[in-house]
C-alpha cells in the first residue's frame, strides 16, 4: 500500500490566464486517478494550486508583496475576494470526487496557517492524522502575516514540503503539472528541448518563471521544493497532469515517463 501525495497544479485544473476558468476535463480525470488509487488499497493526500482563481488577483494587487499603505482598502478587498474564490475552486474539485462517492476533507490555510515560505505556523495534525477513508485536500492560499505585511501568499509547493516532511506515511510525492511531461532540459519554445528524466539540485536548470501570472516561484520553487522532500520521500516526480494514467504505472513499476527527483 502507497500514500500518494499529490500536488495539482493551477494550471492544471484551471486555464491561468483566464479570470475563474476551470478544466473540467482535466479536474474529472483527476478524480478517477483519486478513485482508482484508493479503490487499489492506497492513502491519497491533496494539495492543489491556485491558478486563475489566485494568481490574476493577487498580481493586480501586489498581494505577494504585502500591504502597501496608499491601496490597503483595494487589498484588503483582494485577500478576501481571493480566499472566497479559493474555497469556490476548492469545492468544485470536493464536488467531482463526491460523484464518485470519494468522501473528502477540505483545510483551507486562511483558517489555520499564518506566515509565507515553507516555515509556515500553523497546526498540521489534523491533516497529517486525517482518517484515512476520507482524502484531506488542501491549497495555496491569501493567509495572515505579522506587520508590517499582515497578508502574503502561502504557495501550494510550500504546503507539500511540510506534508511531505510530516505526514511520515508519504511513499510518493508528486507534482501534477499542467503543460509539460516534467522538467525540460531548456523552455518549451526551444526545439532542443528535451525531457529531464533525472534531477538533482546540482544540476543546473534553464527555466522560465512566467512573472505575468503567477506569484509564487514558478518551476524554481517547484524544483526546491521537490528537491527537500526527496530528503526523506522516496518518490519524488514531476509528472504530466494530463496523463494520470502514468501515476498508476509509477506506482505499479517503479517508473514512468516523467522527472524522478533525487536528493
Ligand atoms: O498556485 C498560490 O498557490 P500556488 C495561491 O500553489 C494564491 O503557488 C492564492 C495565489
Amino acid at each position: 500500500m502507497a500514500h500518494v501525495l499529490m500536488k495539482f497544479g493551477g494550471g492544471l485544473i484551471t486555464t491561468k490566464s483566464k479570470m475563474k476558468t476551470i478544466d473540467e476535463r482535466a479536474i474529472a480525470k483527476l478524480s478517477g486517478l483519486i478513485k482508482q488509487l484508493l479503490d487499489l488499497d492506497n492513502r491519497v493526500t491533496i494539495v492543489h494550486g491556485a491558478g486563475s482563481f489566485g494568481h490574476l488577483k493577487a498580481k493586480e494587487w501586489k498581494i505577494a508583496e504585502g500591504a502597501k499603505p496608499s491601496i490597503l482598502m483595494e487589498q484588503k478587498q483582494a485577500v478576501k475576494s481571493i480566499r472566497a474564490d479559493m474555497l469556490e475552486l476548492n469545492r468544485l474539485l470536493c464536488d467531482s470526487l463526491t460523484t464518485l462517492d470519494v468522501d473528502s476533507q477540505s483545510f483551507p490555510p486562511s483558517q489555520w496557517a499564518t506566515e509565507v515560505g515553507p516555515n509556515f505556523l500553523g497546526d498540521l495534525t489534523p491533516i497529517v492524522n486525517c482518517d484515512d477513508s476520507v482524502v484531506p485536500i488542501t491549497f495555496g492560499d491569501v493567509v495572515n502575516c505579522s506587520e508590517p505585511n499582515l497578508f502574503g501568499i502561502l504557495s501550494g509547493d510550500d504546503l507539500m514540503v511540510r506534508l511531505g516532511k510530516e505526514i511520515p506515511t508519504i511513499t510518493h510525492c508528486i507534482f501534477l503539472l499542467g503543460d509539460t511531461e516534467g522538467l525540460l532540459s531548456a523552455p518549451p519554445s526551444d526545439p532542443n528541448s528535451e525531457l529531464v528524466r533525472i534531477w538533482n539540485s546540482k544540476m543546473p536548470i534553464s527555466g522560465e518563471h512566467d512573472k505575468q501570472q503567477d506569484v509564487t516561484g514558478g518551476i524554481f520553487l517547484k524544483l526546491n521544493s521537490a528537491s527537500k522532500i526527496s530528503r526523506v520521500v522516496e518518490n519524488v516526480w514531476f509528472i504530466d497532469g494530463r496523463r494520470p494514467e502514468r501515476v498508476l504505472e509509477l506506482l505499479n513499476s517503479g517508473n514512468t515517463r516523467g522527472t524522478q527527483i533525487v536528493p
